[in-house]
């Protein structure tokens, strides 16, 4: 139902204390557009007290923890965002209109298992060690020391606000950093909140900082001196503007980007199974995953079959409504500008020659909702794989479904992009399964699923969706510095 909504005030959180501005801007709720919050945008003053507060805290009562105590810290924070889940949930909710049934099983267990899986990464992965025979006899050993990064700036998207940045909030103060976060100017709440947490848990202040604002309050962080690695998750050409302003300061980056992962329907598929798990992954908080699948090559074969079971998922396993309803599944875009993107996308579809199998458009409710951000959900047919629509990442709740005649032309096919996140295909066939996942250029590959993860994996992107590997072990490259020691015998 339609929330009663008072308008909260959204500081930043610097050295353990929430630091109000004097310029503010608006949050919207995408449901119906109505203001929700009043963030402080945090200009050089704030940043700089932000990133002199963590580069203290490296040093102070943080920085003097040992790994064991650090490791309990970190889960009880996990355990705080646990007893908040109510809160992240309405904060969440809040931002990005999403339903209740997607945040509170996706983003918000996510928030905290994020600290929880990454509390012992470092006392569960050993270094190196090498024994190294000399010219003398006496030999010599190797082995590795990892220290934290430093202070690390974390620049964090509006799709999954929470989820995205305990992501790296989690395994970097596991590591020992400190770190400054910057959410999306769109979806700032969760971040506020998590400020909260870490003073009911006793996590020392200026270990987590939160500023508030736009590309610009991001510009102070990334070119700021004092800051020894920018973790970022969002669109290629600002990661690729990030990679500029961090390169006069020579920070160390590890770079979450775009995608346009393909999926493909082999002929003995599974099609209950497969229209289940494309179902999510084509539509899944409103197409807004960077794993999202909005082109999806399908055999010949069964192309009609999968075009029409998919148009059924979308037409009746799809429900628009208010967050907090039971049926709702599918919820508005977060922003209008976003909107507009989208459907500019939809009419570009159409241009490009389209069939429209179902959605194209956006949705009229006859309420307050007519002021929020809402698209339909879209299936095209008809589009080439070289159009625009089924190259350019839109980010929205919409698929082209192309057809293919063979297993060596899809693989082409599916390579045959700048980007490189993730891939997912449908198959019976064991055999096909590991000759065409290895053959796949995507950082993450995905059989008969979507979306399954295992925090001890790696997580990234080749080509243009990613530089680094996060995740489990991999996060260490970026998270902690590592020196080698060799002692002479
Ligand atoms: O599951 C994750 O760890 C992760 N980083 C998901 C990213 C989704 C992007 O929209």
């Amino acid at each position: 139902m339609r929330k009663n909504i008072t308008v909260r005030q959204l500081p930043n959180f610097i050295n353990g204390k929430y630091v109000e501005t004097s310029e503010t801007f608006d949050v919207l709720y995408p449901v119906t557009g109505e203001v929700t919050a009043k963030a402080h945008k945090a200009g050089q003053a704030e940043v700089d007290a932000a990133v002199a507060a963590a580069r203290a805290a490296l040093h102070g009562p943080w920085g003097k923890l040992t790994q064991q105590d650090r490791a309990k810290m970190v889960r009880a924070i996990a355990e705080g965002v646990q007893k908040r889940f109510d809160d992240f949930l309405e904060a969440e909710v809040l931002d990005t209109g999403k339903p209740y049934s997607v945040a509170s099983h996706v983003d918000i267990p996510r928030g905290a298992s994020n600290f929880a899986a990454f509390a012992d990464v470092l006392r569960e992965n050993p270094t190196e060690t090498f024994m190294l025979d000399t010219p003398d006899g006496s030999g010599a050993l190797n082995y590795g020391v990892r220290r934290p990064r430093g202070v690390i700036g974390i620049i964090s998207p509006w799709n999954l606000p929470l989820l995205l940045m305990t992501f790296k909030a989690g395994p970097a103060l596991a590591c020992g950093n400190t770190v400054v976060v910057k959410p999306s100017e769109v979806t700032p709440s969760t971040a506020t909140l998590m400020g909260e947490v870490m003073n009911e848990v006793g996590v020392p202040e200026g270990v987590y900082n939160v500023v508030h604002g736009f590309g610009d309050t991001g510009q102070l962080l990334t070119s700021h001196p004092d800051i020894d690695g920018i973790t970022f998750t969002g669109e290629t050409l600002t990661g690729s503007i990030i990679l500029k302003a961090i390169a006069p300061t020579l920070k160390g980056a590890s770079m979450e980007m775009g995608g346009k992962n393909p999926g493909i329907v082999f002929e003995d598929a599974d099609l209950d199974l497969t229209i289940k798990e494309l179902g999510r992954s084509c539509f899944l908080n409103t197409g807004q995953v960077c794993l999202g699948t909005e082109r999806v090559y399908v055999h010949e074969s069964i192309f009609d079959q999968v075009r029409d079971r998919l148009k059924d998922y979308a037409e009746n396993q799809l429900h628009y409504g208010y967050p907090d309803e039971d049926t709702t599944n599918f919820g508005p875009v977060v922003s209008d500008e976003h909107r507009e993107k989208v459907l500019s996308y939809y009419k570009l579809a159409e241009e490009e020659g389209a069939t429209v199998v179902t959605g194209g458009g956006a949705p009229a409710f006859e309420d307050e909702r007519d002021g929020g951000s809402w698209v339909e959900p879209t299936i095209w047919t008809g589009l080439t794989h070289d159009s625009r629509v089924a190259t350019e990442e839109i980010f929205g709740p919409c698929t082209a479904l192309i057809p293919f005649t063979d297993e060596d032309e899809v693989i082409k096919l599916a390579n045959d992009t700048n980007y490189g996140l993730a891939a997912t295909f449908f198959t019976t066939n064991a055999s096909r399964v590991h000759r065409v996942a290895p053959q796949l250029e995507a950082g993450i590959v995905w059989v008969n699923s979507w979306f399954l993860r295992d925090l001890r994996t790696a997580f990234g992107g080749m080509k243009h969706s990613g530089i680094g590997r996060e995740g489990g072990v991999h996060g260490l490259d970026f998270y902690t510095e590592l020196s080698n020691v060799c002692v002479k015998y």
